[in-house]
């Protein structure tokens, strides 16, 4: 990667366009819009920083291992990617920064006919479908609530409907997809939101370029309040 160039990670939808806006703060035009163009590698109006397209889950590993030098990724993404490395937060990751944005809430949901308060009173084992295992492995342990979990790397709504699970752990923003799915929210496991993450390396390699772009967006973040 060119020491002169600073290397950001998005993921295309909503993290990317929720980042904009905070690109724009920090006098970045992004020159090339992700849903017409194929590009991975976005230009942008400054010579020295370039975007990059990765999937979400990849963000952090792209960021760590000097795919990228800062990126932008959900908590929960964030998270699952820690417990894949042991648990705790990664050295490699420097977090200096919730942006606010994607914002959804991480959740358990059961179809509308089971009755989990009483499963969980009687002490049922519980087979529970997620994408999230790490999250929701802390979350039932922290309840006592014995699971089997069952990892998808998508879909997860579907699961209970065909006795693939009881329960799944997904996250939520609007309710619909529970809702069109006859299924409903009954535990919220905690609030998630975007946020921005810098290799320590790059921001001493490449602070002067990196630093104002962090300071930016805080205060895009601020001021929208
Ligand atoms: O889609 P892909 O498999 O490539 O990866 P991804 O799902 O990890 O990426 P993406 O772009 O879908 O999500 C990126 C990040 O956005 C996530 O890691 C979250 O931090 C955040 N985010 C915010 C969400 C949502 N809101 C959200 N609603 N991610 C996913 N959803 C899904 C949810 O999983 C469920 O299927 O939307 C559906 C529920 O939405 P409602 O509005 O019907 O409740
Ligand atoms: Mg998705």
């Amino acid at each position: 990667m060119s020491p002169d160039t600073v290397t950001l990670a998005l993921s295309k939808g909503r993290i990317f366009d929720e980042t904009l806006p905070l690109l724009r703060a920090a006098g970045i035009e992004v020159l090339e819009d992700p849903q017409t163009s194929r590009k991975l590698i976005l230009p942008t109006n400054r010579p020295d920083v370039r975007v990059v397209l990765v999937r979400a889950t990849d963000v952090p590993t792209y960021v760590e291992h000097g795919g990228a030098d800062l990126g932008v990724c959900g908590k929960d993404t964030l998270i699952e990617h820690d417990a894949a490395w042991g648990g705790a937060a990664r050295a490699g990751l420097y977090r200096p920064l919730d942006l606010g944005i994607a914002r959804c809430r991480m959740s358990v949901a059961v179809p509308a006919d089971f009755d989990y308060a009483r499963a969980v009173r009687q002490g049922a084992r519980l087979r529970v479908a997620t994408k999230y295992v790490a999250i929701a492995r802390e979350f039932f342990a922290s309840k006592g609530v014995h699971v089997d979990l069952i990892k998808l790397y998508g879909s997860m709504e579907l699961a209970p409907l065909t006795g693939l699970a009881d329960a799944i752990v997904d996250l939520v923003s609007t309710g619909n997809t529970l809702k069109a799915n006859r299924l409903v929210e009954v535990e919220r496991i905690m609030d998630i939101s975007s946020q921005l993450v810098v290799r320590p390396t790059a921001l001493k390699v490449q602070g002067a370029r990196i630093r104002p772009i962090i300071d930016a967006f805080r205060e895009a973040v601020r001021a929208r309040g």
